[in-house]
């Protein structure tokens, strides 16, 4: 991947906790390194295929002009995110605030923070045991579509499967997708619980009957284990309903852990049973 560099770029703002910050404003300088392809770009010559600098710093200014934090850490929240929608090209941003001028009595060159979006490619599983299965699994791909931190979703087949687990239940409709997302790993769990609860879903029985169960399968290649969350999910090599509609769509992707594509898990799988 390449870069497209802004270094020191001076813009004035009224962000800051005290009153004569807010009243007076100050000076910040603002580096960003941007993580784009120049693929076309750089064969083509021509500014439309890239994403333009010139743009970038105005609308970092503009965003200093027409908004006004306490924290340097929202203003980097706020306008990262708002940079990673606002220009599609940029697969990773990384952004460093700060304030030569911020009234501290002492000397000093400046403070600031630092943040970084990626967009990360993710796939969930889903599935739905209660009627009406198609809908509950529809209408939750329609409100993923309609998270602004989550694009290029590709949605698979639904495919009728067999309990697995707890087999006294009915048959099941399971689906993958597979999308990019700021969204860090709990919060886009957070995301899929909301959509979860909005189907109704109730728990009663682990691996039970369920209007909708969305889970994570991958994000990215990142591991992640803590008491909420575990990805890549524990079982998904061991699961049909899992592999099957995800290699539709995404038979590349690798199990951080395993080394193996997700057509690679599949094939081992099919082996096994
Ligand atoms: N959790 C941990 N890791 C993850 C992850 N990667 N993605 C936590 C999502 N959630 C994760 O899940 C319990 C808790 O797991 C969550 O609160 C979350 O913090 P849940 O959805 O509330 O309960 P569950 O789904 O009953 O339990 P579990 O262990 O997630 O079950 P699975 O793995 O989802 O399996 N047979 C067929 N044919 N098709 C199916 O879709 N699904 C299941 C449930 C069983 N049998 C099935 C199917
Ligand atoms: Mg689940």
């Amino acid at each position: 991947m390449e870069q497209i560099i802004v270094e020191e770029l001076q813009v004035y703002g009224h962000h800051g906790v005290y009153e004569q910050e807010k009243k007076d404003g100050q000076t910040f300088l603002v580096d960003c390194v941007l993580d784009v392809s120049f693929g076309e770009a750089a064969s083509t010559d021509a500014l439309e295929h890239t994403v333009d600098y010139g743009n970038v710093c105005l609308f970092i200014k503009k965003f200093f002009t027409e908004n006004a934090f306490d924290l340097l850490e929202t203003v980097a929240e706020s306008l990262s995110t708002e940079m990673m929608y606002a220009f599609p090209g940029i697969h990773k941003l990384w952004l460093k605030i700060r304030k030569p001028e911020a009234p501290i009595p002492m000397e000093f060159s400046a403070v600031g923070v630092a943040i970084t979006k990626e967009w990360t490619k993710v796939a969930i599983s889903f599935g739905s045991n209660i009627e009406p299965r198609e809908q509950y699994l529809t209408q939750a791909m329609e409100k993923l579509l309609a998270n602004p931190a989550i694009r290029n979703l590709t949605v698979s087949d639904y495919i009728e499967t067999e309990p697995y687990g707890y087999v006294e239940q009915d048959k099941f409709l399971n689906g993958a997708a597979v999308f990019e997302t700021l969204l860090q790993p709990q919060e886009l769990l957070d995301q899929l619980h909301v959509i979860e609860n909005e189907a109704g879903r109730e728990r009663t029985i682990r691996w039970g009957p369920r209007t909708l169960d969305l889970d994570i399968a991958l994000y990215g290649d990142c591991q992640v284990n803590t008491k909420d969350l575990i990805v890549p999910h524990l079982d998904m090599a061991n699961r049909g309903f899992v592999l099957e509609p995800l290699c539709q769509i995404a038979p590349g992707m690798v199990h951080p852990i395993y080394r193996l594509t997700v057509y690679d898990m599949l094939q081992r799988l099919r082996s096994k049973l």
